[in-house]
C-alpha cells in the first residue's frame, strides 16, 4: 500500500495541553520506518499547518484545522494513497472524516467510521459539559445542529450515523446518550466486550460494510486502550482494552482489507511514561498494517 502519514498537531479541541507533540511522538517512536518494512510505500507530509488566525480559541480554532485536514486526507485518497491522520486531540477527526467524506461522496460510496474510543464523542456544543470540541467530532460529523461554518461549502451530505460504530465506550453524557440512542449509532460497549469478547462483535461490524461495499475508516483514540497499557492521554478512563484485544482487532481490521483511512489521535506525550504510550500506538498501527506473529494467515476461525 501506499500510505501517506499526515501530522496533526492540534490541541485546540482539548483543555489539557500536550497533545500538539503526539505527532512527534508517534515519529520519534518508529511509525514510518515500521510501516516501511512491512513493505508499504510510506510518505510522510509532514504537519499541516493551518492559518489559524491570531488569536483565534474554540471553533474559529477548529475550523481552520477542519478545512486544512479536510484538504489533505482527500488529496491523499484521490491520489490513491491510503491517510494515516497523527494527532493531535480528536477534533482533528472533524477534518479528517470530512475529508474522507467528499473523496467518497465524489466516488458514490458509502462511508462507514469504526470509533476506537473510551468516549462516544457526540456531544453538541449544547450538550457538552465540559465544551471541549473533542467531545464533539461525531455530532458534527453526523449533522447535529450547532455547529455551523465549520466545514468547508460546499458540504457534503452529513456522516450517517447508522454507519457510525463506537466501539470500546465506557464514558457517556447524558445528553450524548440520549442522542446515541436517537439516531441509532451502532454501539460495542465494554459490556458487550467483557460478555463476548472482541471477535464476534467487530466481525458483525466488518461484515456490514462488506456487503455495503462502503469504505472504512478508523478513528483511534488512545484512551480506547486500558490506561495501563496507554497512560499517555488527557482523559483516562479504567476498564479499556488490553494490550492483546486491542492487537486482535488490529488484526481482523488488517484481515478484513477494509480499511480505508485511520486517526490515531489524542497521545498527549507530556503525560506518557517515557514513550510507552507512542510505543504501543505502533505495534498497533503495525498489526493494522500486516504484521502477524508467523508468516501464514491467521487460521481461520468457526465463524460466530
Ligand atoms: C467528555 C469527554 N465526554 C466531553 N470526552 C472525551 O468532554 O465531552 N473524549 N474525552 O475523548
Ligand atoms: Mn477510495
Ligand atoms: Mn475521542
Ligand atoms: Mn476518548
Amino acid at each position: 500500500r501506499r500510505i501517506a502519514l499526515i501530522g496533526a498537531p492540534v490541541e485546540v479541541g482539548t483543555s489539557e495541553p500536550g497533545s500538539l507533540m503526539g505527532p512527534a511522538a508517534l515519529r520519534t517512536a518508529g511509525l514510518a520506518r515500521t510501516l516501511a518494512d512491512l513493505g508499504h510505500a510510506v510518505t510522510d507530509r509532514g504537519d499541516v499547518a493551518p492559518d489559524v488566525p491570531a488569536g483565534a480559541r474554540g471553533f474559529a480554532a477548529v475550523t481552520a484545522w477542519t478545512r486544512a485536514l479536510s484538504r489533505a486526507v482527500a488529496a491523499a485518497l484521490d491520489a490513491g494513497e491510503l491517510p494515516v491522520a497523527l494527532g493531535g486531540d480528536h477534533s482533528l477527526s472533524l477534518g479528517t472524516v470530512d475529508g474522507v467524506l467528499r473523496h467518497c461522496t465524489r466516488n458514490g460510496q458509502p462511508l462507514a467510521v469504526l470509533w476506537l474510543d473510551a468516549h462516544a464523542d457526540f456531544n453538541t456544543p449544547e450538550t457538552s459539559p465540559s465544551g471541549n470540541v473533542h467531545g464533539m467530532p461525531l455530532a458534527a460529523l453526523c449533522g447535529e445542529p450547532g455547529f455551523s461554518d465549520l466545514f468547508a461549502e460546499p458540504a457534503p451530505p452529513p456522516l450517517d450515523p447508522a454507519r457510525v460504530h463506537l466501539f470500546g465506550l465506557r464514558s457517556i453524557d447524558a445528553g450524548e446518550r440520549a442522542l446515541v440512542s436517537a439516531r441509532r449509532v451502532g454501539v460495542t460497549d465494554m459490556r458487550t466486550i467483557d460478555e463476548f469478547g472482541v471477535v464476534a462483535p467487530l466481525r458483525r461490524v466488518l461484515e456490514r460494510v462488506a456487503g455495503e461495499g462502503a469504505h472504512l475508516h478508523v478513528s483511534l483514540d488512545v484512551d480506547f486502550l486500558d490506561p495501563a497499557i496507554a497512560p499517555g492521554v488527557g482523559t483516562t478512563v479504567p476498564g479499556g482494552a488490553t494490550f492483546r484485544e486491542a492487537h486482535l482487532i488490529m488484526e481482523m481490521l488488517h484481515d478484513s482489507g477494509l480499511v480505508r483511512s485511520l486517526d490515531v489521535v489524542e497521545l498527549n506525550p507530556f503525560l506518557d511514561e517515557r514513550g510507552r504510550s507512542a510505543r504501543v500506538l505502533v505495534e498497533l498501527v503495525a498489526s493494522l498494517f500486516g504484521r502477524r506473529i508467523l508468516d501464514r494467515p491467521t487460521p481461520p476461525v468457526a465463524a460466530v
